[in-house]
């Protein structure tokens, strides 16, 4: 089809249009420029564009319910009872507002000066990046007792805005169907869409969103839905994040103000825990690198519990030295700010740059916090307490640490000797598989390519260190070899969970376990560690696992791995006659019934292999999720492994 042809308005073809044309083409060809990438992150970015516009009404206080569908096609609808996007016709620019919100580039707000626009995605691009990267969209707009609607086909409009019918409700619907030339994946995953609308009511207090997937039937014949709502927002996020972790006071401190224009909402709980887990937005976005909002709410925590501590000549007797850390031990908050110009800087952009926003944030947790340990001297002098705890604990875990530093491959302590390392030096080249139990590891050892691959054998269980205090995780003799073998430092006094990523030896962490129970117990563990000791390297997108196959499959000469029991089943359907199949496939219980020629080419070797990149779409989520999988509770615990297991049950 000719760009002429599809031209809206009859054929008047206008400087305008040409624009637009070259706008949305713009998007087609550099898609990963306007919404990340082209793979599952990108394709569920393009449902957060369109909830967020929806978000912003909401904010404008004149829409509360956002009802999100996947369609039995892999089609998204979202629909909002806010105003409707308007639709008046614009003498100059030809067209209707609605036309130039779903094809202009940036469009949004555009005819909206006054309003209070702050939300958006990471890239806040607008609904014409949707509709650019979408084989069909249609649009209905829901305003003045009437039905409007527009469609679309890779963002050209197929008609002018026309009226399709009456109705006495206001609000927006719109449908979209990805388009599978751009997107590497088109098919959504409930799960992944579930985790952020959820975030989004906690972080919209009040907002009702519902998700309902039209593709999964329950028994009773409805669609699997699920609505998020929370009245208490960010209060109880926090409850939310913490209800597998033992708390050190019940009460959740909270604040939710506005300072020099910054409104700022907090919410702040202690466990009995050792690490820090602060979760922070700018307009609804995790800035997982912080930022100045964060540093403003440290120096504020900082600040007010010391001048607290000494007022009250609690730290008379202490003769160390407290430090920034000892006051966030255990520590979990919620920090969500609005700022209406936001910049973001840092790799990932996710770090608030806006000066003028520490100093808000600091004003405002100076004050309530003061204000509250001064109205609750039991819960003011537990908080104490547990930061001289801390702080004596920081002590006795320098100790260990300059222990592993001396060790370290930079001060020529050498490397772990169990470790067999690569030839290659170059790290973005190199690959360490830390491998369960020192029989697979010997085997991986033999495998391995030693150009540019490292075997590090793990002895069974390394420590969880979601139950441990940082020295004693320092003093586990796995967790040591493995800080030494990635070559990094483990840090400084002020931010000692920060590892020096300059110095990682390996771009590629790779895990590997059994296909067992104990084997996924394992890559938790090793997650845990990562998430909590080291999070860049899984933002860095280093960490993997490793699929090793379940099975060997025979027939005559035909030999097949099969990672499932569908792969096996259609084995034993191709080759297999009657009930000797059983006898033709070979289990693997574990990695070391393989040996090294089958470990290289079904799990170590780059062309054949399938890794598992370990990331983090959602990091409060995954501080609950880690604190639940290793806390005390069975119950939840079960639960998740039963709803999220992929292992055929070997076991059984
Ligand atoms: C601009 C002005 C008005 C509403 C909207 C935008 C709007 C946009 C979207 C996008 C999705 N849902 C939306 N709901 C509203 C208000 C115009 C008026 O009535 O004064």
């Amino acid at each position: 089809m000719s760009e002429e042809q599809i031209t809206p308005n009859n054929g008047s073809y206008s400087a305008d249009s040409i624009q637009v044309l070259e706008g949305l083409e713009a998007v087609r060809k550099r898609p990963a420029m306007y919404i990340g990438d082209i793979s599952v992150k990108g394709l569920h970015h393009l449902v957060y564009e369109i909830v967020d516009n929806s978000i912003d009404e909401a904010l404008a206080g004149y829409c509360d319910h956002i009802e999100v569908i996947i369609n039995e096609d892999n089609s998204i609808t979202v629909q909002d009872n806010g105003r409707g996007i308007p639709v008046d016709y614009h003498e100059k620019e030809k067209k209707s507002a609605l036309e130039v919100a779903m094809t202009v580039l940036h469009a949004g707000g555009k005819f909206d000066k006054g309003s209070y626009k702050v939300s958006g995605g990471l890239h806040g691009v607008g609904m014409s990046c949707v509709n650019a990267l979408s084989t069909h969209m249609t649009t209905q707009v829901f305003r003045n007792g009437k039905i409007y609607q527009q469609e679309y086909e890779i963002g050209k409009p197929l008609y002018s805005v026309k009226e399709v019918g009456i109705s006495d409700i206001t609000g927006t619907r719109q449908q979209f169907w990805p388009d599978d030339t751009i997107f590497t994946e088109i098919v959504y995953d409930y799960k992944i869409l579930a985790s952020r609308l959820r975030e989004l009511a906690y972080l919209n207090a009040g907002l009702r969103i519902s998700l309902t997937d039209r593709r999964v039937l329950n028994e009773d014949g409805s669609f699997k839905s699920e609505k998020f709502h929370s009245e208490e927002g960010l209060r109880e996020f926090v409850r939310f994040i913490e209800s597998s972790r033992e708390h050190l006071i019940n009460d959740v401190i909270y604040l939710n103000t506005e300072k020099q224009g910054v409104p700022i909402e907090i919410a702040i709980m202690y466990n009995t825990g050792f690490s820090e887990n602060v979760h922070s937005y700018v307009n609804n976005i995790n800035t997982i690198e912080g930022g100045t909002h964060l540093a403003g709410f440290r120096r504020a925590l900082t600040r007010t519990l010391k001048k607290y501590a000494e007022d009250s000549k609690m730290l008379e007797k202490v003769k160390i030295e407290i430090a920034g850390d000892d006051f966030r031990e255990g520590l979990t908050a919620v920090i969500s700010v609005k700022v209406a110009e936001p910049q973001f800087e840092g790799q990932t952009k996710t770090k608030l740059g806006n000066n003028e926003v520490m100093g808000a944030v600091d004003q405002a947790v100076g004050e309530v916090l003061a204000y509250y340990l001064e109205e609750h001297p039991k819960e003011a002098k537990t908080i104490v307490d547990k930061v001289i705890l801390a702080a004596t604990a920081r002590h006795a875990a320098r100790k260990a640490r300059e222990m592993v530093q001396r060790k370290s491959p930079m001060s020529g302590g050498g490397l772990p000797g169990k470790l067999a390392d690569c030839s290659d030096k170059d790290a973005t080249k190199c690959e360490l598989f830390l491998v369960e139990g020192d029989s697979a590891g010997g085997t991986a050892k033999q495998g391995r390519n030693r150009m540019f691959q490292a075997i590090l054998p793990l002895r069974g269980k390394i420590l969880n260190v979601e139950k441990a205090m940082y020295h004693k995780a320092l003093e586990s003799e796995e967790i040591r070899n493995i800080y030494t073998a990635l070559g990094v430092t483990i840090g400084t006094e002020e931010d000692s969970k920060e590892a020096n990523i300059g110095k990682l030896r390996y771009h590629k962490i790779i895990i590997m376990t059994d296909a067992d129970v104990d084997g996924s117990h394992i890559d938790t563990l090793i997650m845990t560690f990562f998430f909590r000791y080291m999070p860049q390297i899984i933002q860095n997108g280093y960490l993997y696992i490793a699929t090793p196959p379940l099975y060997l499959c025979k027939k005559g000469k035909v030999e097949e791995y099969c990672w499932t029991d569908a792969q096996r089943q259609k084995f034993i359907d191709t080759y297999g006659n009657g009930l000797e199949n059983a006898v033709h496939t070979q289990r693997y219980k574990g990695l070391g019934e393989m040996n090294a020629q089958q470990l290289w080419e079904t799990t170590m070797d780059p062309e054949n292999r399938m890794l598992k990149q370990v990331n983090i779409d959602n990091a409060a989520e995954a501080d609950y999720v880690f604190s639940m999988l290793m806390g005390e509770d069975v119950g939840p615990r079960r639960e998740f492994i039963e709803e999220n297991a992929t292992y055929a049950n070997i076991d059984a």
